[in-house]
């Protein structure tokens, strides 16, 4: 287990402090993450849902699978995780938050750097002409059509089987070549290539904390462990660095 006050040094010798967060960063925000016991991917099957063929197969029940879930995320407040490296950033001491959640919370908790790896609830995009539209234009008509094409309309998204986008992907790891610090937040380390980062930005020589309520195998290479829910590690840390 890591000390609040190791963590605390690290921050504020630190050059180039990045986070890279998972769903566990929202979890005591309300929103469900995917692995675990009570995870998304244990009641339903993410090719059903999260591949381009399931969705093909069936767009009708994919959309309502993630306007469930947009409910969910549009109607969940930022926990003190999002708020605290918020602060961070406006303190100058965190410089970017590398994120695999669509959920927009670290936005609506005040990052501005914010690198969506796997796109964005917030938008959807048609399949024919390629053009973007805010997910607000998604009624009960299902599925929904590109007012510009009539093409079929998707969440903007990045799902299994489907390339990250390439300058997203490149703006991450142009983050993760400055980083001499990673605060990895409530990821399992699973999905790839975005599970790579911790382990690119150990091989650069930069430190890692890892917070988390369980070990991952990222845990091996951290230079700090935190197994606590989130928002309570930085409840301490903030409070002890008196920021
Ligand atoms: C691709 C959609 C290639 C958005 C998601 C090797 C290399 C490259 C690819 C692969 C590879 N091996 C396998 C692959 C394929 C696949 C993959 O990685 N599969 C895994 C499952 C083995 N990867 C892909 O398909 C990727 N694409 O590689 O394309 C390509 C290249 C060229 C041309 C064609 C193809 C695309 C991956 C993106 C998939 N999309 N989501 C959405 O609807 O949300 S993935 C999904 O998992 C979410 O995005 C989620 O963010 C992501 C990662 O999960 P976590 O965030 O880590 O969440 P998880 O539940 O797992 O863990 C939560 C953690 O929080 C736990 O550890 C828990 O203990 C902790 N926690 C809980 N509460 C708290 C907490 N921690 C702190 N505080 C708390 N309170």
């Amino acid at each position: 287990m890591g000390s609040i006050s190791s963590f605390i040094n690290l921050l504020f010798s630190s050059k180039y402090t990045v986070a890279f967060t998972g769903s566990g960063v929202s979890a005591e925000s309300g929103i469900p993450t995917f692995r675990g016991k009570k995870g998304i991917w244990k009641r339903i099957n993410p090719d059903t849902v999260a591949t381009r063929e399931g969705f093909l197969k069936n767009p009708v029940f994919v959309w309502k699978w993630y306007l469930e879930r947009f409910k969910t995320l549009e109607g969940a407040k930022v926990n003190y995780a999002h708020i605290a490296l918020a602060k961070l950033e406006k303190k100058g001491l965190l410089k970017a938050v590398i994120t695999q959640n669509i959920d927009g919370l670290h936005q609506k908790a005040g990052s501005k750097k914010v690198i969506e790896l796997h796109g964005t609830v917030k938008k959807v995009k048609c399949l024919k002409c390629g053009k973007k539209f805010s997910s607000s234009i998604v009624s009960n008509t299902l599925p929904p059509t590109c007012p510009k094409c009539g093409g079929l309309l998707r969440p903007d998204v990045v799902w299994f089987g489907e390339p990250l986008p390439e300058k997203t992907l490149n703006e991450a790891f142009q983050e993760v070549s400055k980083t001499d610090l990673l605060i990895v937040i409530g990821t399992s380390g699973t999905v790839m290539p975005a599970a790579m980062i911790p382990y690119l930005a150990k091989q650069k020589g930069a430190k890692i904390v890892e917070v988390n309520t369980e070990e991952t195998p990222i845990t091996a290479i951290a230079d700090l462990f935190f197994k606590e829910p989130c928002s309570i590690l930085f409840r301490k840390l903030m409070e002890e660095a008196k920021i």
